[in-house]
């Protein structure tokens, strides 16, 4: 113990003595700060700022952000959701548009964060492939995240800095675990939200026939031209009009058979793409019912499968798997 001492103080001073003498390049001058010559040139007292007017928003909480504007005008966004414009002066104010939201930004709904010891962390996250890597790379004005037109192309979180203290964060797409109501299924797939591998193609495309030949029977025979009315379209089963939108388009498989996939993916690939027409799939009241009936086929089918566990028929439920802290955002 001694001796390991001994050696460590021996290195000790060598290290002192190298730092102390060793000759180096840099010689140390002394230097004398100048008096301070107080406030001159730029920094000189000055009434530039006096005649500073201020605007009355009326009533309106902000603003958060002003832009004189290509038109001459000030535009400003306030806490009610109003985009406010008036003249450079204040006069003239008048709403120019009601977004409906909350138009202040993240530093209102953060205000403990901000500059560079603690940055703005704001993290997109949505459905996948609803444009989140695209808004990003909008608002960073150049390419930064990986964009395409299927689900899950971003795979991994990224980091973008819009600005020292600003990051944005793309994330990838995020489904329910479970979806438990089929419409929304069948639509998550319909619209591109849902990986390719997931989903059987024949199988949304009659759904989507059967919705779209029920409410929009005129944009389908603009398309397919079957030549077929409004209610012909309406009464005709899914699998014949898939067979014949097949037929009419050339997806033919040997022997003049239609070649089903095809014509499947034909007419998904349609309706992404607009082909069809403008079309909502689902409106919120629709969703309501499905909702409450998929709650209720869930609540069976859980009381099914407790009663089959209670009965010995299946395994007893796992125990959920233990938590792991979440991760801390770099
Ligand atoms: N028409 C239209 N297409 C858009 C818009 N925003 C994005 N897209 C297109 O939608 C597709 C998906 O865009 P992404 O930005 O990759 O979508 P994402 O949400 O990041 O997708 P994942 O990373 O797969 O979850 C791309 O082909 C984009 O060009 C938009 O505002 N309008
Ligand atoms: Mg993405």
């Amino acid at each position: 113990m001694k001796k390991f001492a001994l050696g460590l103080g021996v290195l000790l001073l060598a290290v002192v003595a190298y730092l102390a003498f060793w000759p180096v390049p840099i010689r140390a001058v002394s230097w004398k700060a100048p008096a301070a010559p107080g406030y001159v040139g730029p920094h000189a007292v000055n009434q530039k700022l006096a005649g500073l007017k201020l605007i009355d928003l009326g009533g309106e909480e902000g603003p958060e952000h002003v832009v004189l504007a290509r038109d001459g005008k000030l535009y400003t966004t306030v806490l009610s959701g109003n985009i406010l414009r008036m003249n450079p002066d204040g006069s003239g104010r008048e709403v120019f548009a009601h977004t409906g939201g909350r138009v202040l930004g993240c530093y209102r709904l953060a205000p403990k964060r901000g500059g560079m010891f603690k940055p703005m962390r704001v993290l997109i996250c949505g459905i996948p492939n609803v444009g989140k890597s695209t808004l990003i790379n909008t608002l960073k004005g150049k390419r930064a995240a990986k964009t395409g037109d299927e689900a899950g192309v971003t795979r991994t979180e990224a980091r973008i800095v819009l600005a020292d203290d600003f990051y944005l964060y793309d994330t990838p797409g995020m489904l329910w675990p479970r979806i438990i109501v089929p419409e929304s299924g069948y639509n998550l797939a319909a619209s591109g939200a849902v990986g390719k591998n997931a989903y059987d193609e024949e199988e949304v495309a009659y759904e989507l026939i059967a919705k779209l030949k029920a409410d929009y029977p005129a944009l389908m025979e603009a398309r397919y031209a079957l030549g077929l009315t409004p209610e012909a379209w309406a009464q005709t089963h899914d699998d014949e009009l898939l067979e014949a939108i097949g037929r009419k388009r050339g997806a033919l498989a040997g022997g003049g058979r239609v070649n089903i996939q095809k014509a499947a993916e034909l007419v998904i690939a349609d309706f992404r793409a607009l082909h069809i027409g403008r079309i909502t799939l689902e409106t919120p009241e629709q969703f309501a019912r499905w909702l409450k009936a998929g709650k209720q086929a869930d609540a069976e089918r859980a009381a099914r499968k407790k009663k089959l566990r209670e009965e010995g028929h299946i395994s007893p439920e796992r125990k959920p798997a233990k938590k792991t802290a979440p991760r801390k955002p770099r």
